[in-house]
């Protein structure tokens, strides 16, 4: 396994089928260096190359989900640079997994941290979690995300609001929103995560990736374009075996076996 610095990573469930990525620099409150961001990227990567894992799960300690980029690290950054390093480029290559990427939020989202629990395709939290935008009280705005996917999830009110103020907002506040699908008390976030990974991890994970792709092409087109999408997509899955398993299986009365075919 890779020597990462900046996260841990194990693989979790009853059947050893959910990876497990905790952000680990929990005294910068898990802030999101380069490094680290790398290593999540690398670590998403693997996971979602390896046949055994139905979904991975992101998360960090009951203080911090994640504090934000690390402004320790930004405090000297000039625009130049910026432009000539591509500086938050390696953000992308989450944005790539083709598996569920869920969330499990305790403690601060903040900034970086937010946008990148708003990445994921679920966010579960813990009943102590803070989410804000706080980047306009130090000189700046959301840099990956934040004013873009927010907005899509919260409305315009909401995410200006959010967004201008650097106001943080409460588990509770980020579920009636609809940013957050559930909240939970901090002990028992990562369980009921987890159990939520395996519940997916039941189904064809050919067929959990099409649904996947299908919601997030919801994010970036028009209605009457996106329901084209979808029926490619809904016809394609009767081109598979797992759409013919799961139907017979229903038909005769036993749970289907998927084969990822
Ligand atoms: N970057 C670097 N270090 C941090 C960060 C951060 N974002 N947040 C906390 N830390 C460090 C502190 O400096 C401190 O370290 P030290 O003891 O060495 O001084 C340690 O973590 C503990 O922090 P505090 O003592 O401040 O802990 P408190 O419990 O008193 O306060 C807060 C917790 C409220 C979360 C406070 O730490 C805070 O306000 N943090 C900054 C929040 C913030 O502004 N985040 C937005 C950053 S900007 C951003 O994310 C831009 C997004 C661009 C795209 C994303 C790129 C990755």
């Amino acid at each position: 396994a890779p020597n990462y610095e900046n996260i841990k990573i194990d693989v979790v469930g009853s059947k050893k089928n959910v990876g497990l990525i905790q952000l680990n620099r929990p005294k910068a409150l898990n802030a999101l260096c380069k490094p680290l961001i790398e290593e999540v990227g690398k670590a998403v990567k693997d996971f979602d190359a390896d046949d055994k894992i139905a979904g991975i799960i992101l998360t960090g300690n009951e203080k911090a989900f994640a504090a934000g980029a690390d402004i320790k690290e930004m405090q000297n950054n000039t625009y130049s640079g910026c432009q000539k390093t591509g500086f938050l480029a390696e953000w992308e290559i989450i944005t790539n997994c083709g598996k569920p990427l869920i969330a499990a939020v305790n403690g601060f989202a903040l900034g970086g941290g937010c946008e990148l629990a708003m990445l994921c395709d679920i966010i579960y939290a813990g009943e102590n979690a803070k989410f804000g935008q706080p980047e306009i009280a130090i000189g700046t705005i959301p840099g990956a995300g934040g004013t873009q996917r927010l907005p899509r999830y919260v409305g315009k009110s909401k995410a200006m609001e959010i967004v201008l103020t650097g106001n943080f907002f409460t588990a509770q506040e980020a579920e009636k929103m609809g940013l957050v699908s559930k909240v939970f008390p901090v002990d028992k976030l990562l369980e009921e995560t987890i159990k939520l990974a395996e519940k997916i991890g039941t189904h064809s994970p050919l067929i959990v990736k099409m649904a996947k792709q299908a919601v997030n092409q919801a994010f970036e087109t028009t209605l009457k374009s996106g329901l084209l999408y979808e029926k490619s997509l809904f016809y394609g899955t009767f081109a598979t075996d797992d759409r013919k398993e799961g139907m017979t299986a229903f038909v005769e009365k036993r749970p289907p076996n998927f084969k990822n075919e």
